[in-house]
């Protein structure tokens, strides 16, 4: 099994990849039943357990893998100058224990009923009196290990960056290691407090305690809080690399040494990090809080559009008067700047908690968190898969189909997610696979959309493959020879001027 930080990276970028596709197949399972009222082929349970386990494959086995598993993986060490990752072998432990708790979610949903209480596990409905079957034990540990993979990986990011680094000066650090390593630190504070939440509700299920239960003097708010003192820093661990990485496609897309601001940058992604740990109760106004606690969090929340509009900016100020060739991975970008705003300002709108009142679990908040992360986090990895792909495997996309995949997904994820904010601010609440009549054309759209995203992904598939068989191989990267960054011996072809892919 080997140890070096690429070859970790390739197999995370694979699980990734790999637990996209079935989370992908997953939301077109949702998006059909939702395509007509009525229960349609999924009874209300199943339902649930898809989406359940779509969140989880999408979140923890997904972005999180794909990002911080495998871009951090392969370029962290190269940008620091760094020979590997701090421990090599924890590295390939972290990744070995993403494989088994996969696993257990899978069974989760296969075995003994499914899981079907939504990511976020909340008691009554996650403890044994709404869901008595082993699949809920299941699906936490696979929680457990999910969680102990990622503490290792952070221990080993946070480590490797602020010891191996060839840059003696902090702030020239480049802003996709500062944006893992406050990552890592997000991680580090907050999963063990979802650690210790969803232990006391196996406990609960399993040993008769009563923590989230009013019965033994529990109380299943405190659940709430335990998770969202996670789940919120989580949003931000999903996001935060992806802000990193869309730094770098832009600086080198638009051939600028630098990001416009970039000690701003490294401030905006601190504070970020730091606001992320008090902001949240704003996914719990409805619970009772008192209206003190309500102007707090609303206020909180929304201070965090300050360092996030730093970061917008800058990225628009990189941008300005650089190169005007629109190569694919700064398409992805452009996207992600256009997109990610109109999610994070309908979080703003959410962030208002008597408006929140209205708009908590409807499909106005499913429309919010899809822009930023279907659209942010996702556009993120999709764009430096384009940007790096020529760099991982030494063979070049084809430039216009990968443009026309934009194009496709760019159409289809809007068709999908736009029209869940009509549904949202009309009432439609979200986890029900079910809806009345009046709700069917602006769904039938959204379905219409995902399949128009069905498409580009069989395409990236295709394009994939084609490259892979063309063999239009790459021999320099950013000018610097591949081998090279490979950490092969340069071999005679290193000194010639020549263009970055070869012709094919
Ligand atoms: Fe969120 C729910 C508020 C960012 C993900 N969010 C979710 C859920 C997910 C998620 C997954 O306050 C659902 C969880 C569940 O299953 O229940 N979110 C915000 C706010 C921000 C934000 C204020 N969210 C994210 C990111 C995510 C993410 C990033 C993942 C990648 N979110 C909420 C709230 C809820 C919520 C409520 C609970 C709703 C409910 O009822 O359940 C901010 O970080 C966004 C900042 C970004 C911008 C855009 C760029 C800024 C610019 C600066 C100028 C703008 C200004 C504002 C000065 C704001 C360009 C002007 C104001 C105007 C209106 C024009
Ligand atoms: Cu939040």
């Amino acid at each position: 099994m080997s140890t070096n930080h690429k070859d970790i990276g390739m197999l995370y970028l694979v699980l990734g990849v790999w637990s996209g596709l079935v989370g992908f197949s997953m939301s077109v399972l949702i998006r059909l039943e939702l395509s007509h009222s009525g229960s349609f082929f999924l009874n209300p349970h199943i339902y649930n357990c898809v989406v359940t386990a779509h969140a989880f494959l999408m979140i923890f086995f997904m972005i999180m893998p794909l990002m911080i598993g495998g871009f951090a993986n392969w370029l962290i060490p190269v940008m620091l100058g760094a020979p590997d990752m701090a421990f090599p072998r924890m590295n390939n432990m972290s990744f070995w224990l993403l494989p088994p708790s996969m696993s257990f979610l899978v069974l989760s949903l296969t075995l003994a009923g499914g899981t079907g209480t939504g990511w976020t596990i909340y008691p009554p409905l996650g403890s044994l009196l709404g869901q008595p079957s082993m699949s809920v034990d299941l699906a936490i540990l696979s929680l457990h290990m999910a969680g102990m993979s990622s503490i290792l990986a952070s221990v080993n990011f946070i480590s490797t960056i602020l010891n191996m680094s060839a840059y003696s000066k902090v702030e020239c650090t480049p802003l996709f290691c500062w944006s893992v390593l406050i990552t890592s630190v997000l991680l580090l504070l907050s999963l063990p407090v979802l650690a210790g939440g969803i232990t006391m509700l196996l406990l609960d299920r399993n040993l008769n305690s009563s923590f989230f239960d009013p019965a033994g003097g529990g109380d299943p708010v405190l659940y709430q809080h335990l998770f969202w003192f996670f789940g919120h820093p989580e949003v931000y661990i999903l996001i935060l690399p992806g802000f990193g990485l869309v730094s770098h496609m832009i600086m080198e897309e638009s051939s600028k040494s630098e990001t416009f601001g970039s000690l701003g940058m490294i401030y905006a992604m601190l504070a970020i990090g730091m606001l992320g740990f008090v902001v949240w109760a704003h996914h719990m106004f409805t619970v009772g809080l008192d209206v003190d606690s309500r102007a707090y969090f609303t206020s909180a929340t929304m201070i965090i559009a300050v360092p996030t509009g730093i970061k917008v900016f800058s990225w628009v100020a990189t941008l300005f008067g650089g190169s005007k060739h629109f190569s694919v991975s700064l398409l992805w970008s452009y996207g992600f700047i256009f997109l990610f705003t109109i999610g994070g300002l309908t979080g703003l709108v959410l962030a208002n908690s008597s408006v929140d009142t209205v708009l908590h679990d409807t499909y106005y908040v499913v429309a919010h968190f899809h822009y930023v992360l279907s659209m942010g986090a996702a556009y993120a990895v999709i764009g430096s898969f384009n940007h790096w792909f020529p760099l991982f495997s030494g063979i070049a996309l084809n430039q216009s189909w990968m443009q026309t995949h934009f194009w496709l997904t760019f159409l289809g994820v809007n068709l999908t997610f736009f029209p869940q904010h009509f549904l949202g601010l009309s009432g439609m609440p979200r986890r029900y696979s079910d809806y009345p009549d009046s709700f069917y054309s602006w769904n039938m759209l959204s379905s219409l959309g995902s399949m128009v995203t069905m498409i580009g992904v069989l395409m990236l598939g295709f394009f994939v493959m084609e490259s892979a068989l063309s063999q239009r191989k790459v021999l320099f990267v950013s000018g610097i020879p591949l081998e090279w960054m490979w950490g092969l011996p340069p071999s005679s072809h290193t000194h010639e001027a020549v263009p970055s892919v070869a012709s094919p």
